[in-house]
């Protein structure tokens, strides 16, 4: 039977489930668990979840392979931006490693104060404390942290995820994930908050956001197990922060640029007040976006918002 098929008879099964397994028959179902189809084990019976359903501490640090992030897990029902709570906690001395998830966020933020839209049962919006050795070389954390996301959604069947500079998760060339980061009030610290579409239908979008936004449900066409991609993603950011803290920013970036689908691509650049359209070239090891705008020497772009071009476009060549 396919994965489905199995899905669909845990389903049907209700809280009965399937009992004693046979070794096979627990296998595929145990393969099932690990690619996040939303199965439980509870060391007799397995049974499907609701992928809705709340998310849980206990249950996530039931499964938490991280060893440094996530320890301590804060899970709120509710938040107005965990970004605003974890600040809070740095402030009253939370250590790094320090997560906030929360199941809604009622005021959830993008860069520039734009709006992030964040219900509840149907994604993971949640904020990591680090605490890098220098501020100085602080701007590539935001990166890193999407390449840790991108590197771990990758793993679900049918998600193929890549990035867009400077660290928003496309799949399809649909938004699935962003990434804020922010000073922490102590002066040492950095928050950087992450939302990540999971259970949506498109309906479940916004209007404004039907064409651009995009789940893993939506990706791989069936439900997904939220508490299980909180798990892989953790341990994929803290895997690129520790490859950091060992090796440097080089070989996080190494990695950053064969996922970024904007290398190579036409872009426009919206800087205040002008526009500016180009070839991206590459992406400096301090996240700088390089710019071919037809002059001699390509520029380098720090922040700013992109759009992907399907055509060359603007004054180039
Ligand atoms: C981002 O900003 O992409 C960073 C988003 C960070 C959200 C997390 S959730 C946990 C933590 N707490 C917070 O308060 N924030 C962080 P930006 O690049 O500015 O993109 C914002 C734009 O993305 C919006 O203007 C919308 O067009 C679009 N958008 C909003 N909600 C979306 C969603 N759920 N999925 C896809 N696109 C969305």
């Amino acid at each position: 039977m396919e994965p489905r098929d199995w899905y669909n008879r845990l389903h049907d099964a209700g809280e009965q489930g399937i009992e004693n397994a046979d070794p096979a028959l627990d296998g595929e179902l145990r393969a099932m668990r690990d690619a996040a189809w939303p199965v439980r084990f509870d060391g007799r019976r397995w049974s499907a979840v609701d992928p809705r359903r709340r998310l849980h501490s206990q249950e996530i640090e039931n499964v938490l392979h991280s060893s440094w992030l996530g320890r301590p897990l804060l899970c709120l029902n509710e938040a107005d931006s965990t970004n605003r709570v974890a600040k809070e906690k740095v402030r009253d001395g939370c250590g790094p490693g320090t997560v906030v998830l929360a199941e809604v966020q009622t005021a959830g933020r993008g860069r520039l104060e734009r709006q992030w839209d964040s219900p509840a049962g149907v994604g993971l919006w949640f904020s990591a404390v680090f605490r890098p050795p220098s501020l100085q070389g602080a701007p590539p954390y935001a990166l890193l942290v999407s390449v840790g996301i991108c590197s771990a959604i990758r793993k679900v069947p049918g998600v193929s995820a890549v990035l867009k500079w400077p660290n928003d998760v496309l799949i399809d060339g649909r938004k699935a994930c962003g990434v804020l980061l922010e000073a922490a009030p102590d002066g040492r610290s950095l928050v950087a908050g992450v939302g990540l579409n999971v259970g949506q239908r498109k309906e479940d979008f916004p209007e404004a956001l039907r064409s651009t936004a995009i789940s893993l449900q939506m990706a791989c066409g069936r439900p997904v197990d939220r508490t299980a991609v909180f798990d892989a993603v953790l341990s994929g950011i803290e895997d690129q922060v520790d490859r950091a803290m060992r090796e440097g920013f080089g070989p996080v970036m190494d990695e950053y640029r064969t996922l970024c689908s904007t290398i190579g691509a036409w872009v426009k650049v919206e800087m205040t007040g002008r526009d500016v359209y180009g070839r991206a070239a590459g992406v400096m090891d301090n996240g700088a976006l390089l710019l071919e705008t037809g002059g001699n020497e390509p520029q380098a772009i720090v922040a700013g918002d992109i759009t992907h071009l399907r055509h060359q476009k603007g004054p180039v060549g």
